[in-house]
């Protein structure tokens, strides 16, 4: 008696395969979907990732990435938010496939995934978040507002748990993907291959010469030489600030250094404010599909 059998087996409970098989799934559809700008959804899954992350508040316990609560009015509308609907439709079809997965778990792993794909390090994971409703939303102003100078980032970094070398470090994300006018209103890439994971951010910070862009739009800078690459007020304060300089002279220097503590502290930003069952020891690493080499 088949249903005899079913009831047996007991409620579903996913294991290591069934998470390597929603990880594959997202770096198949990365793979498949380039028509998208720069010919890869990555940045802006990323993107996701961290900003759903992004609103802990270590002394009230609230915000990150347990709850996908932007999947409501009031946070996805939030302006930090604008174009982030573009990177939570990109996984619908993954979450149909997978209805097992939980919002908040699934945009993770697709950040590990992201990560992993744009040839960045590996990402230890583990499972745990669940979905909560619209009355956990976060206030707008958690996350960073990228006009602002080293006193802003420290508070909200702060907020977080994070001290300046992993601010730094963290900002190294910014090799990947670009600003749009018609979500940030800043414009344009970091780098020259806003689709692989490398240290060319603190590179280029440190040698290209910038200057303020004359534009209609907010202030930004454009490289002397190409004038073709960008980067904002948050990102140049990183090379003018005592506490921050050293770390982007280092990783600027040496990207096993970046990849090594890029892979930590993402891990440690994935996971604020999770109440994990899974032990920090029985964490998962997935395989990339692309090689890096
Ligand atoms: Zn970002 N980021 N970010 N960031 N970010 C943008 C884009 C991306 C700041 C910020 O204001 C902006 C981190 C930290 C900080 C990514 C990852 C991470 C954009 C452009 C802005 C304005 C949005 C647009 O117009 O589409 C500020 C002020 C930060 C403080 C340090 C951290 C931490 C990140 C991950 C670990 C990524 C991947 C993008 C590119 C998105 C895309 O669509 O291409």
């Amino acid at each position: 008696d088949l249903g005899a059998a079913k009831k047996e087996a007991g409620p579903f409970v996913p294991k290591y395969e069934d998470y390597e098989k929603v990880y594959n799934a997202v770096a198949k559809a990365l793979e498949e979907h380039d028509e998208y700008e720069d010919g890869s959804y990555g940045p802006v899954l990323l993107r996701l990732a961290w900003h759903a992350s992004g609103t802990y508040d270590a002394e009230t316990g609230t915000g990150g990435s347990n709850g996908a609560t932007m999947r409501f009015a009031p946070e996805g509308d939030h302006g930090a938010n604008a174009g982030l609907k573009t990177a939570r439709d990109f996984l619908e079809p993954i979450k149909a496939q997978f209805p097992w997965i939980t919002y908040s778990d699934l945009w993770i792993l697709a950040g590990v995934a992201a990560i992993q794909e744009m040839q960045g390090p590996i990402i230890p994971y583990r499972p745990g978040r669940s979905d909560r409703d619209m009355s956990f939303c976060t206030p707008d102003g958690r996350l960073p507002d990228a006009s602002k100078e080293q006193k802003h980032l420290r508070a909200i970094f702060g907020r977080m748990g994070f001290n300046d070398q992993e601010i730094v470090a963290l900002s190294g994300a910014h090799a990947l993907g670009r600003c749009h006018t018609d979500r940030s209103g800043y414009d344009g890439p970091w780098t020259f291959s806003p689709t692989v994971l490398t240290n060319d951010y603190f590179r280029l910070l440190l040698d290209e010469k910038w200057q303020w862009r004359k534009w209609n739009g907010p202030k930004q800078y454009e490289d002397v030489s190409t004038k073709t690459l960008m980067m904002l007020p948050t990102d140049m304060v990183l090379t003018k600030d005592k506490g921050f300089r050293p770390w982007v002279e280092k990783y600027a220097k040496d990207n096993d250094a970046f990849f090594k503590d890029f892979s930590a502290v993402v891990l440690r930003l994935f996971e604020l404010g999770v109440p994990f069952t899974v032990a920090e020891d029985q964490r998962w690493t997935f395989k990339p599909r692309v090689s890096s080499t």
